[in-house]
């Protein structure tokens, strides 16, 4: 994993709140998401072709329904969970007891509106009850995760250095133009190819770009992380998914170190007793459940 997050990014990280990791998953494992893509969103092709009014209708506004973690395809739920991800949220955030509270996909196309979004604004509005804290405590990490190449003419996000904000009262969490012009000049850009990974602090100030370039699509995930003892953030809740296909899937093939990222408690935790053992088990048909037992029946000195 330092190999991903070199020093550069995390002194980025550190100081100016945002680091995009270029290409830190592998390009492979990106392009298996392509068939899920096109069951889930038009082609930029059919959204260029397609009536105001017609099956892309819904696309046309940022504000779509967006489709949310568990999908139907391994190969996206993968990515919310890839090693490569968690490690970096645990060198950034410096825990590895994490929970991912956000997980869901969007598209930008040529020709939708990037909508109240290209003001800079942080996401504290609707994913905090508070506001963020700029010392290095309480931090969340926000990330985007590349399926498409993303470059300055279609929809690369602007980013703003929180050195640049520091002065921004906390409670402006848009920014005008005419008070805050001089930010929008130079904010940085986080261009990448398809499977780099964007990750940015809860206090940076970002905006969308429209896109430019005709005929052209960014499809991303967005992953967003917290410590599991901080829960001022959140945006998704896991449980309401229990009923569906998607979440069943998806845990009876999860590691436990993927699972906890959305509080199913870790091998050892003190919840599990036979009986829980036994009972998730029952629940989850097909998940192995051999670590907790394992770890459970070490902590009785078997
Ligand atoms: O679409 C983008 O480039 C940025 C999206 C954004 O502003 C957000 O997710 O808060």
């Amino acid at each position: 994993m330092g190999s991903v997050l070199t020093p550069e990014l995390k002194r980025a990280w550190d100081e100016d709140g945002w680091c995009v990791v270029e290409g830190a998953i592998p390009t492979v494992e990106i392009a298996r998401t392509e068939k899920a893509l096109s069951h889930l969103f038009p082609t930029a092709s059919e959204f260029e072709a397609a009536a105001p009014d017609g099956p892309a209708s819904p696309w046309r506004t940022w504000d779509a329904p967006w489709p949310e973690f568990p999908f139907k395809s391994r190969s996206l739920n993968a990515l919310v969970v890839h090693d490569v991800l968690i490690d970096l949220a645990e060198r950034l955030l410096g825990t590895d007891d994490l929970r991912i509270y956000m997980a869901l996909l969007t598209a930008k196309y040529h020709d939708q509106s990037s909508g109240f979004n290209q003001l800079l604004h942080v996401d504290y509005p609707n994913q905090m009850v508070v506001v963020p804290r700029r010392d290095h405590r309480y931090q969340q990490l926000e990330t985007f995760i590349y399926l498409t190449d993303v470059s300055t003419t279609n929809g690369a996000t602007r980013l703003v250095s929180r050195q640049l904000t520091a002065d921004v009262p906390v409670e402006q969490h848009t920014l005008n133009l005419t008070d805050y012009g001089h930010l929008y000049a130079e904010p940085g850009e986080a261009s990448g190819p398809a499977g780099s990974v964007v990750a940015y602090r809860p206090d940076v100030y970002h905006r969308s770009v429209d896109e430019t370039e005709p005929g052209s699509a960014r499809f991303m995930l967005h992953v967003a992380f917290r410590p599991a003892t901080s829960d001022v953030s959140g945006y998704q809740a896991w449980p309401i998914k229990g009923y569906s296909m998607e979440w069943f899937d998806f845990v009876r093939q999860a590691t436990p170190r993927q699972l906890a990222l959305f509080s199913i408690p870790r091998p050892g935790d003190p919840y599990w007793t036979e009986e829980t053992i036994a009972g998730v088990g029952a629940r989850y048909q097909g998940l192995d459940m051999e670590p907790w037992r394992q770890a459970a029946s070490g902590s009785r000195g078997e």
